[in-house]
């Protein structure tokens, strides 16, 4: 019997294959795919990150753990739309400038989708005048705003900056996220609200947008 300890391992070996498989496995033991997500794939990049902060990993080992958790998120995805008819909300999501993480963005957006919204990924490296443009042509409810440097962090000040600047600014509701930032920073760039995690991102765009 797979378990989701085996899962996590799998990804901080980087094994994309056996991630498949065992998510596979996994989800015909009817483990919800959220716990898969939280508990199997999430808690292996967490230990990917510890061994990596302390040099016992590498970027190209680190680069097959990311692959590897996508690989399994491919799986569990299309399990995570309960109902792709809903539309209550679009949310334009994108790592901030500089900034090349996207395994948590991408994780905040599939729980989006899952709740409901249209999610438009404006991708990685996403600097404040594409995240303007990209506001002047989808006209989102929500900016939603990754980061995993605490370099980068500060190209989400700029961007809020920009959106007012541009006039933009009341026309959107605007959110961070990504390890290195907190509500505290959130208050103090005069964004909309902060989620630690992609489940808390989808409460905190609902809550914004006064959807119950
Ligand atoms: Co990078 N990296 N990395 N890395 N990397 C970190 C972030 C780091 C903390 C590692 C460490 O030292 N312990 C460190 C940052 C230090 C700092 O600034 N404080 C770091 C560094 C230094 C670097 C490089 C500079 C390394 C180098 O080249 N010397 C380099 C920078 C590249 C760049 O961006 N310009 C780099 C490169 C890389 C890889 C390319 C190898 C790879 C990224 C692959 C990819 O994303 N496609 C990578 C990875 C994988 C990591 C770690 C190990 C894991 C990140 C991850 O995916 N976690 C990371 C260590 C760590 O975070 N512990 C590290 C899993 C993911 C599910 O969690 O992204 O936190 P996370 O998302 C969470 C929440 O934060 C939240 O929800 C998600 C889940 O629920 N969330 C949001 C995220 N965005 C949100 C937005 C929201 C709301 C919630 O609303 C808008």
């Amino acid at each position: 019997m797979a378990t989701l300890q085996d899962l996590s391992k799998a990804v901080i070996a980087g094994k994309a294959n056996k991630v498949k498989r065992l998510v596979n496995e996994l989800l015909e033991e009817k483990v919800a795919p959220l716990d898969i997500i939280n508990s199997g794939l999430i808690g292996g990049m967490v230990e990917v990150g510890v061994r990596f902060k302390a040099n016992q990993m590498f970027v190209p080992e680190v680069l097959m753990s990311a692959q590897a958790m996508e690989a399994g998120t491919d799986i569990v995805k299309p399990l995570m739309n309960v109902d792709e008819v809903q539309d209550i909300g679009s949310v334009l999501l994108g790592t901030v400038k500089g900034d090349l993480h996207d395994i948590g963005k991408n994780l905040v957006g599939m729980m989006l989708e899952s709740v409901g919204f249209k999610v438009i990924n404006a991708g990685i490296d996403v600097s404040p005048e594409a995240f303007v443009e990209g506001v002047k042509e989808h006209k989102p409810d929500v900016v939603a705003m990754s980061a995993l440097l605490t370099t980068t962090m500060l190209h989400m000040k700029d961007t809020i900056e920009l959106l007012k600047e541009e006039g933009l600014r009341d026309s959107v509701k605007v959110i961070i996220g990504g390890a290195p930032v907190s509500q505290d920073f959130a208050d103090e760039i005069f964004a909309d609200g902060f989620a630690p995690d992609a489940v808390s991102a989808t409460d905190l765009c609902k809550k914004l947008l006064g959807i119950s």
